[in-house]
């Protein structure tokens, strides 16, 4: 059973302040609307700033002259840095350039409606005051001042709400943190419970009570988190009423919101709150030698493609040891806030895509009473200036670009395919442009199946398959779309189509890829064992028949591929063809 932090709260605080091990009475779960209150904030935001920040900026990737892999705020971990060697870093933190001013001042030119802050991350220290111990900005740096404080201040000052990140059982500097995280050195060795009591519910505490209002407790890492010893932080949660928690607590509690990380889940989490955090570069925290940064559009379609998804955007930056957010970052992040600054409309407040697939670019929408606004992020500006709207049966208003302060109507024809807009041979934005699409009553898509063609065949194309799981993905290749990236046995894909001919059929795949991975073709009850053929290239496909299965009924259809975990190797697939068995 899955378990709800609002039901528990209450009654655990009872228990807690009564020191009784057993809740005292049934808290009224929250309603529906009270949750989608209490979310409202945070839905209509899409777009927030991840900052991770802490001592580890100090050897930032570095140590003992080695550059050490993995991410920067890993380095203690991945270096295996005895507790007394790190802590001296601590004695060169002085981030003396710092001014939370201009950091919030960045976040709200990007367009970012809230911030959540590393307030202690693995390496267990503390980014703010705390009198559970020295180990803290305060006590333990030069620096000595509480730069939450200021952030906190500043956010208030501007109008932007803030979150604290908090590793509540991963720390390698207090003793007894999570064992099953790593420990290298017997510093680190104590009792975990004694740790979560003496440090963990001590912080939280603090950090809940001592900033003003707090929106959001980001948890991170559930490794040794047993719902007992998730009880024991829990009820520190009605210190900030209406705070949004993610799922990565532990103990079983699910939180407000999914939390994928450096990823945009294929179909987002219909039913689910769900945020994607994702670096810059390939670090959370500072390195000073990362320099592989996405481009300015690939963080406006990633924006554009959560939107979509009905997910928000937690997008990270590593400040210095200086207290700097690193040039690169900010320069992107400016960039961003100018694409914002024209089409953020298509973004705060939407929900996600009525549309399965659109081959240019992607729908984010408004429903109010009576019809809908329909926000076309065009990706790909069509060549012959016309933008089919597939499937969508609604009565069209107007349509007209977003960054036109004219709002000059495009010409717009209906027909049995769905809508066309035909659109300026101008591209006002070879990133994204916004074309803005009024219409009236309940939404209505009939998003196509894939049909037979004349000869009865089913193509299957990979640009037309739905992807489940954070791996497998569409690429180009050689000017053709193929399913890759299908590194994990989890993830599968899948096809909707609709058959008119019934019958029996040949199936045949065009794959590359280098080992035999195995695999499953089904639909409904008709299966195939299949195995990839060795192209010996994963860009060297070859058409290989992989077996037969029978379709009794007319209708919509429904095939999957799905990787069988004892005996899977990646392999990229182009298409599927069930052609009618003579
Ligand atoms: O281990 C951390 C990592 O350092 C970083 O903080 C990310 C951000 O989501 N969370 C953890 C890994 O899931």
């Amino acid at each position: 059973m899955k378990l709800t932090v609002k039901a528990l709260v209450a009654p655990l605080l009872v228990a807690l302040f009564c020191g009784s091990s057993l809740p005292a009475a049934e808290a009224a779960p929250e309603t529906p609307a009270q949750r989608d209150a209490r979310m409202k904030w945070w839905r209509d935001a899409r777009f927030g700033m991840f900052i991770h920040w802490g001592v580890y900026s100090v050897p930032a990737g570095t140590y003992n002259g080695k550059q050490i892999g993995g991410i920067g705020e890993w380095i203690m971990h991945h270096g295996k840095i005895p507790v007394a060697e790190y802590r001296k870093y601590a004695q060169q933190f002085n981030p003396v350039k710092y001014d939370a001013d201009e950091w919030v001042r960045l976040a709200k030119e990007a367009g970012m409606k809230y911030i959540v802050i590393t307030s202690k991350h693995h390496d267990g220290f503390a980014m703010f005051d705390s009198k559970a111990g020295d180990w803290n900005i305060v006590k333990g740096s030069p620096f000595g001042r509480d730069p939450l404080k200021e952030l906190a201040a500043s956010c208030q000052k501007h109008g932007l709400k803030l979150g604290f990140y908090y590793s509540q059982a991963q720390d390698w500097n207090n003793k007894g943190g999570a064992a099953s995280g790593g420990h290298w050195d017997k510093a680190q060795d104590g009792n975990m419970d004694e740790y979560l009591d003496k440090v963990a519910v001590p912080q939280v505490r603090e950090i809940l009570s001592n900033y003003g209002p707090l929106a959001i407790l980001w948890w991170d890492t559930p490794v040794d988190m047993t719902k007992q010893r998730a009880e024991k932080l829990l009820p520190l949660l009605v210190l900030q009423p209406g705070i949004i928690t993610n799922n990565r607590l532990g103990g079983g509690y699910d939180g407000d919101s999914e939390t994928p990380e450096q990823y945009i889940p294929p179909t987002g989490f219909p039913g689910r709150d769900w945020e994607t955090c994702m670096t810059m570069n390939d670090t959370w925290g500072f390195k000073s030698y990362d320099h592989n940064w996405k481009n300015v559009e690939t963080l406006i379609r990633n924006l554009v493609d959560i939107a979509s998804k009905g997910g928000n955007y937690l997008l990270n930056v590593g400040p210095t040891s200086e207290g700097l957010i690193p040039q690169p970052s900010v320069e992107r992040l400016k960039e961003v806030g100018k694409w914002m600054k024209i089409n953020g409309e298509a973004i705060y407040g939407t929900t996600a895509s009525p549309f399965k697939k659109l081959a240019w670019g992607r729908c984010t929408k408004k429903v109010h009473e009576g019809g809908a606004t329909l926000y076309l992020h065009v990706f790909d500006w069509p060549k012959d200036g016309m933008l089919v709207v597939p499937g969508l049966k609604n009565q069209a208003q107007t349509a007209y670009l977003l960054s036109d302060p004219n709002k000059k109507t495009l010409p717009i024809q209906a027909d049995e395919a769905g809508l066309t807009i035909a659109l300026p041979p101008t591209v006002p934005d070879k990133i994204c442009s916004v074309v803005v699409l009024e219409v009236s009553g309940d939404l209505n898509v009939e998003n196509p199946l894939v049909a037979q063609d004349a000869d009865g065949n089913i193509t299957l194309h990979a640009a037309d398959a739905s992807c489940y799981g954070r791996e497998v993905k569409t690429e180009e290749r050689g000017g053709k779309t193929n399913l890759g990236f299908w590194t994990r046995p989890k993830d599968w894909v899948g096809w909707e189509f609709k058959v008119t001919r019934p019958g029996s059929f040949v199936v045949t795949a065009e794959i590359a890829a280098v080992e035999g991975g195995k695999f499953e073709v089904s639909v409904g009850a008709e299966k195939i064992a299949a195995a990839a053929p060795k192209t010996g290239d994963y860009g060297k496909f070859e058409t290989v028949t992989l077996g037969e299965l029978a379709i009794a009924a007319e209708g919509p259809a429904s095939l999957t591929v799905k990787p069988v975990a004892a005996g899977w190797h990646p392999m990229n697939l182009r298409s599927i063809v069930l052609k009618p068995v003579k």
